[in-house]
C-alpha cells in the first residue's frame, strides 16, 4: 500500500485545541486592555469562527457593531497586534495543548519517514513558538502561515503555495483539517483531505475523503469514501492516510 509523499497539518482545532480557551481569551483581554466593552462568550465566538483570521474576525465584528470603514479596519489591526502578543505569551507559557492523539500520530509519521508540513491561517509570531514548544525544531519541513499567505482559507492559496514550494503533486499529499474553511482550501488545491472534527467543527463535510471524530483512541468514522475500515483499531494511522489519498478520484 503506497503511503502519502507528505502530510499537511492545519493548526487551530487540528494540532491544538486553541480556539475557545486560547484565542478567544486573548481577544477578550485585548478588548479589555483597550478599554472596550466587548467580550466574546463561547457561543458568540463559535459563530465568529466562520470568519478565518483573527484580524478579519475583529473587523467583521466591529462592522457588525456599526463601526464604519476605514476605522473598523484600522482598529482591527491595532487590536489584533495586541491579541497576537497576548496569545504568543499564552503559547510560550504552555497554555495551548495538543489535541489528544496528535503526538502519537506525528511520531508514527516521522518514524515512517513521511515529510510533515503545516498550512495555517494563524499568525507566525505564535505559530513558530507553538510548534517548537510541542515538537522541537525540524519536525515540519515547511510551515506556511497567514502572515506569509494573506489570502486566508477558504482560499486555497496557503496550500497552493505549499505545493509550489515543495514541488509536490496535490494527489501525493494528504491534508488534515478541522474546519469547513480548511476543507474548502485544501480541496481548492486538489489535496485529499481528512477531517478530524472537534466541538467547533460546523458545516458540510460531505466532500471530504474521510471524516472522523478524533485522532484516537476510540476515533469513530463519520463519513467519506475512504470508509470506516480506514481507521485502524480506533486510531488514525499511516494506513488511514493512504486510504484517504486513494479515495480521491485522480
Ligand atoms: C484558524 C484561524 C486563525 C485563528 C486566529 O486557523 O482562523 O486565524 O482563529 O489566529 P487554522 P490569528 O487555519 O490553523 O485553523 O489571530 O493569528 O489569525
Ligand atoms: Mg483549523
Amino acid at each position: 500500500m503506497s503511503v502519502p509523499a507528505g502530510v499537511v497539518f492545519d493548526v487551530d482545532g487540528t494540532l491544538v485545541d486553541s480556539e475557545q480557551e486560547g484565542h478567544r481569551v486573548a481577544f477578550n483581554k485585548a478588548f479589555e486592555e483597550a478599554g472596550l466593552p466587548y467580550r466574546w462568550d463561547r457561543a458568540h465566538y463559535r459563530e465568529l469562527l466562520h470568519v478565518a483570521g483573527g484580524r478579519e474576525r475583529i473587523r467583521h465584528f466591529l462592522a457588525g457593531e456599526g463601526r464604519a470603514e476605514p476605522e473598523a479596519a484600522e482598529t482591527a489591526v491595532e487590536l489584533h497586534r495586541e491579541k497576537t502578543r497576548l496569545f504568543r505569551e499564552l503559547v510560550i507559557a504552555g497554555g495551548v495543548p495538543l489535541r489528544a492523539g496528535v503526538r502519537r500520530l506525528v511520531d508514527e509519521l516521522l518514524d515512517a519517514g513521511i515529510p510533515l508540513y503545516v498550512a495555517t491561517t494563524g499568525s507566525r509570531p505564535w505559530v513558530e513558538p507553538l510548534l517548537r514548544g510541542h515538537f522541537g525544531d525540524g519536525t515540519f519541513d515547511l510551515v506556511l502561515t497567514g502572515t506569509e499567505v494573506p489570502d486566508l482559507k477558504p482560499s486555497p492559496d496557503v496550500y497552493l503555495a505549499l505545493l509550489e514550494q515543495t514541488g509536490r503533486a496535490a494527489s501525493d499529499l494528504v491534508a488534515i483539517e478541522d474546519s469547513h474553511n480548511g476543507l474548502r482550501a485544501a480541496h481548492g488545491a486538489g489535496i485529499p483531505t481528512l477531517m478530524v472534527l472537534n466541538e467547533e467543527s460546523h458545516g458540510d463535510f460531505s466532500s471530504a475523503e474521510l471524516v472522523v471524530d478524533g485522532f484516537g483512541p476510540d476515533a469513530r468514522y463519520v463519513s467519506g469514501p475512504a470508509g470506516p475500515q480506514a481507521l485502524v483499531d480506533g486510531y488514525i494511522r499511516v494506513d488511514t492516510l493512504s486510504a484517504v489519498a486513494r479515495a480521491r478520484p485522480s
